[in-house]
């Protein structure tokens, strides 16, 4: 016991002379209890301190809404399968650069948030999830994908054919990979925001996109142009949407305290095509 002996030769150096013993095991007595006491008081103050809550994080906000299209949708087109139809042709083939569900709404946009405006810092970067795309009848399943830079994309060949994975991006290093038939699975790291583009040299046709963002706040819009956002710190915001024919457009947006924010965009084509 330290602090007996610390307190013990703490009385004794405060100069009590050696004296009839009842007397000097009084003072030693009453001097540990002034420690006991002392020590009883520091934690007490250690417990106080330790049942103190954290001052309460403001509840985060989320944004919701829909990306839709003004005017009408384009017809969706057909596409001509003409190499490995064996297995390109199992699946129907439509392209997919625009793809326009109910009430105009637009599919496999993505919605994010690049960039605080002087609202709460949002958090640099996502914890990295398991992302998968899939080559199957010869086009990516899901045809856009979103995930946060320090991903790492399984990319999946369930065909059993001939597939390489050419990729067009500018912050990430492009790779042109063969994946052949028995090599089901290739891995791809992607650190850097931004969104790559996907295609394969042995299919002209097929084309996918992987939206690399900066930080948790995304979204890919559901068939009907849906999306959420959810667990955004309160704040004031830069809100943007890309889609891969009709570009980007962004507005700004204020996210309250534990409430929902509705935020809509409407896009407009310019280019109506062939
Ligand atoms: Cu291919």
């Amino acid at each position: 016991m330290r602090w007996i002996n610390c307190c013990a030769s703490g009385a004794l150096a405060r100069g009590l002379t050696p004296a009839p013993f009842d007397r000097t095991r009084r003072a030693l007595m009453m001097h540990l209890a002034g420690c006991a006491l002392a020590l009883l008081g520091l934690f007490c103050l250690h417990a106080e301190a330790q049942a103190d809550p954290p001052a309460p994080a403001a509840p985060a906000g989320s944004i919701t809404g829909a990306v839709t299209l003004a005017g009408e949708a384009p017809k969706p087109k057909a596409m001509e399968i003409t190499v490995d139809p064996a297995v390109c042709a199992s699946v129907p083939h439509f392209e997919e650069d625009l793809v326009v569900g109910p009430d105009h709404g637009i599919a496999n946009a993505v919605v994010s948030i690049p960039e605080a405006s002087g609202g709460a810092p949002l958090r640099p970067q996502a914890e990295a999830k398991g992302v998968k795309v899939d080559q199957h009848g010869c086009r990516y399943e899901p045809h856009v994908v979103a995930f946060p830079a320090g991903t790492t994309v399984e990319i999946i060949n369930s065909d059993g054919i001939l597939h390489s994975v050419h990729t067009y991006s500018k912050l990430n290093p492009p790779v042109n990979l063969a994946q052949p038939g028995f090599k089901k699975m290739l891995r791809l790291k992607l650190n850097h925001p931004e969104v790559v583009h996907v295609t394969c040299d042995q299919h002209s046709w097929m084309s996918g996109w992987w939206f690399v963002a900066g930080n948790p706040y995304y979204a890919v819009t559901d068939h009907a142009g849906r999306f959420t956002i959810a667990d955004v710190p309160p704040g004031k915001y830069r809100i943007e949407v890309w889609q891969e024919r009709l570009g980007t457009m962004s507005k700004p947006v204020t996210v309250e305290a534990g409430r929902t924010t509705m935020v809509n965009f409407v896009m407009t084509l310019n280019d109506p095509g062939p």
